[in-house]
C-alpha cells in the first residue's frame, strides 16, 4: 500500500487536538487531486469526532505547500477543470469545518498552500517561512481563494503587488502586514502552535465554535448584520451548561469543568 498523502494524529497531549501532516515531501507538498480528496475525508471524519476540538494543519520543515501540483495541472484543459468542478469540489471541506484548523506554516507556502493556510482560522509561522502567489509567473491567477482573502488579511495594496509581482514574502513581512497571527523561531513550532491548540481545546467546544462562527461573519456581512450575528450568538451562549459552569467556576474560585454542551 503505498503511504497517506496526509498523516493523521489524534494527540493524546495537547488531548482533544489533531494533527494532519502533508506528506508529498519529494514534490513540496503540492497539492495533487489525490492529496484533497484524502484531506477532505479526514477533515469531515475530525469535525465530526466529538474528542477532536482543534485541528492543527502542518507540512515538514521545507514546505507547508508549495502549491497546486504543476505537473498534474499543466495540461488541464478548461473542459476538464470546468466539468470537474476543480477546486470547489474538495475544499468546501475546508471551508465549513467548525471546528477552529490552525496552519502551522514552516518553508514554503506558495500558490494552493498560502491560500489553504488562509482558509484555516489563522496561521501561525517558523521564522523560515515563505509566503507567496506565484501563479502569475506560470501564466495563471490564485484560484483557491488569493484574490479573496489575502487583500482581506493585508490590504488591497500589498495584495495587488504581491499578486502580481509573483514575489515571495517573508514569515516577518507577513507578520507585520497582518498574514499570520505570530512568528517563532523554527525549532519551536511544534511546541508553540500545539500549545495554543491545547488552550483552546480546553474551553467549551460550543463556545469556541461560536467565536469562529461568528469572527467569519465579520467577512461575509455588513457591520450592523455582523454585530446581530454576535449579539444573537451571545445571547445563545446563556443557554449552554458551559456558560453556567464558566462563570460560577469564576465566583466560586475553582477551575471550570466543562461539559462541551
Ligand atoms: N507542483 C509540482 N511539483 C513541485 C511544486 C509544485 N507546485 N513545487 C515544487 N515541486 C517539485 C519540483 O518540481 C522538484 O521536483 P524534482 O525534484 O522532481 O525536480 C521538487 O519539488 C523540489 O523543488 P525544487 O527543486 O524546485 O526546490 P527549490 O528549493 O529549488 O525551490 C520552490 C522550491 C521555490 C518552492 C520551487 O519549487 C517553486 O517555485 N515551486 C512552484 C511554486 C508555485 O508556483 N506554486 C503555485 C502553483 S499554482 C497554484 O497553486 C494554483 C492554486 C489554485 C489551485 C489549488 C488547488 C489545490
Amino acid at each position: 500500500m503505498s503511504d497517506p498523502l496526509v498523516v493523521v494524529e489524534k494527540l493524546e497531549a495537547p488531548a482533544k487536538v489533531a494533527l494532519i501532516r502533508f506528506n508529498r515531501p519529494k514534490v513540496m507538498n503540492a497539492l495533487n487531486d489525490a492529496l484533497c480528496k484524502e484531506l477532505e475525508g479526514v477533515l469531515r471524519e475530525l469535525d465530526d469526532d466529538a474528542n477532536v476540538h482543534v485541528i492543527v494543519v502542518t507540512g515538514n520543515e521545507k514546505a507547508f505547500a508549495a502549491g497546486a501540483d504543476i505537473a498534474a495541472m499543466a495540461e488541464f484543459t478548461y473542459g476538464d477543470v470546468y466539468n470537474q468542478n476543480y477546486i470547489t469540489k474538495y475544499w468546501e471541506a475546508a471551508k465549513n469545518t467548525r471546528k477552529p484548523i490552525i496552519a502551522a506554516v514552516s518553508g514554503y507556502a506558495l500558490g494552493g498552500g498560502c491560500e489553504f493556510a488562509m482558509m484555516c482560522d489563522f496561521i501561525i509561522a517558523a521564522d523560515n517561512a515563505k509566503f507567496g502567489q506565484p501563479e502569475i509567473t506560470i501564466g495563471t491567477i490564485p484560484g483557491m481563494g488569493g484574490t479573496q482573502r489575502l487583500p482581506r488579511a493585508v490590504g488591497k495594496a500589498k495584495a495587488m503587488e504581491w499578486c502580481l509581482t509573483g514575489k515571495f514574502i517573508t514569515a516577518q513581512e507577513a507578520e507585520t502586514a497582518g498574514l499570520v497571527s505570530r512568528v517563532v523561531p523554527a525549532d519551536k513550532l511544534m511546541e508553540e502552535v500545539l500549545a495554543t491548540a491545547g488552550k483552546i481545546a480546553s474551553f467549551s467546544l460550543p463556545a469556541v465554535m461560536k467565536v469562529k462562527e461568528t469572527i467569519n461573519a465579520a467577512f461575509d456581512t455588513t457591520l450592523q448584520q455582523g454585530l446581530q450575528v454576535e449579539r444573537r450568538e451571545f445571547h445563545a451562549t446563556f443557554a449552554l451548561e458551559d456558560q453556567k459552569e464558566g462563570m460560577r467556576a469564576f465566583v466560586e474560585k475553582r477551575k471550570p469543568n466543562f461539559k462541551n454542551r
